[in-house]
């Protein structure tokens, strides 16, 4: 296998760190930036650019880890971008490698430190029934830390409050009928215990990264983005998808497509949820420009309150 560390030095330039002491920090990790990797002069200096302008802390909840990923696809900015240049990223359950109670404590050390001055990230819904009980993230000194207590004590503290992926937005897939956990979203959560820092939602069953990185940097440059009436940014959730498509010529004629296979015409009556649905998909399209939901399936509304429920079933017609 060809050893990482011998791979060319490509974007120095734009991280000011070289690609190879960047591969070198990843050694031995799953996908990400830890705690533990700070160790690393280059990564510290970095880091501690990074921190003079903003810490994010990220929490999950409820939710598959797919926001998480869909971040990690960035490709413009890359994620080591995002990650060494863009924001402090000092808390990811997912791709830290630092766990147990010391992560836990360094979540609290984080906070304190920055009291006011950093970003919550919440991807996942919050269970609120049973006391919370459904989601531990943690201990400290045998206190266990429930995802409720942990954004009810986090929120306050922070700046501003992302709200990323559908599930964290509007409680999403485990808020769906049944919902035996009570899961919620974040701004529902909030109100309950009259917190009243800032939410932007970004929701997206997962969320483009576009959408996500575009938020980010919009926040730290120019504070919080304008947001529509379900506090999504109207940048990005501001227009319809089928007033957009590019298959509306095809609706127009009533020229259907008669199932998904099907690679022509409008797709309606094979389920298309586009009519309901506000996000840029048609135009950012999904897997770094590549294709997007309606060239090989159907929209099925990932951006919206009420969705999986509102949406469903996904594959026959709304109307
Ligand atoms: Fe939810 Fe995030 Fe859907 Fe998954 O964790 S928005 S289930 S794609 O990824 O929360
Ligand atoms: Fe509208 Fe969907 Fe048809 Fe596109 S494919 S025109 S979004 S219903
Ligand atoms: Fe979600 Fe619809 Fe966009 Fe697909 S096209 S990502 S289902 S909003």
């Amino acid at each position: 296998m060809k050893d990482k560390q011998e791979l060319p030095d490509v974007q120095p330039e734009k991280t000011g760190i070289s690609r190879r002491n960047f591969l070198k920090t990843l050694t031995g990790t799953a996908a990400g930036i830890g705690i533990s990797q700070m160790f690393n002069p280059a990564l510290i200096q970095a880091l501690e650019k990074g921190l003079q302008r903003h810490p994010v802390i990220w929490i999950q909840g409820q939710g598959c880890t797919g926001c998480s990923v869909s971040l990690l696809n960035s490709v413009d900015p890359s994620i080591a971008d995002i990650l060494l240049k863009v924001i402090s990223l000092q808390f990811h359950p997912t791709v830290g490698v630092a766990e147990g109670e010391n992560a836990m404590k360094h979540v609290y050390d984080v906070a304190n430190e920055y009291n006011g001055r950093f970003s919550l990230v919440i991807e996942g819904a919050i269970p609120v029934a049973h006391n919370g009980k459904y989601c531990i993230l943690g201990e400290i000194e045998h206190r266990e830390i429930t995802m409720t207590g942990l954004v009810q004590e986090l929120g306050p503290m922070a700046s501003s409050i992302l709200a990323i992926g559908t599930c964290a937005t509007y409680g999403g897939i485990p808020a769906a009928k049944g919902n035996v956990t009570g899961a919620t979203g974040v701004m529902a959560f909030l109100k309950t215990k009259n917190i009243t820092t800032p939410v932007v939602n970004i929701p997206g069953c997962p969320p483009h990264p576009d959408w996500i990185v575009g938020s980010i940097v919009h926040l730290l440059e120019s504070g919080i983005p304008e947001l529509d009436y379900d506090g999504r940014p109207k940048l990005f959730f501001g227009n319809n998808i089928h007033d957009n498509c590019p298959r509306l010529e095809d609706y127009d004629e009533a020229f259907m497509s008669m199932s998904l296979s099907d690679p022509m015409g409008c797709r309606m009556d094979v389920g298309c949820k586009g009519p309901d649905t506000y996000a840029d998909c048609y135009k950012r399209k999904w897997n770094s420009g590549m294709n997007w939901c309606v060239d090989n399936a159907v929209c099925i509304g990932c951006v919206e309150p009420g969705f999986p429920d509102a949406m469903s079933p996904f594959y026959e017609p709304a109307y």
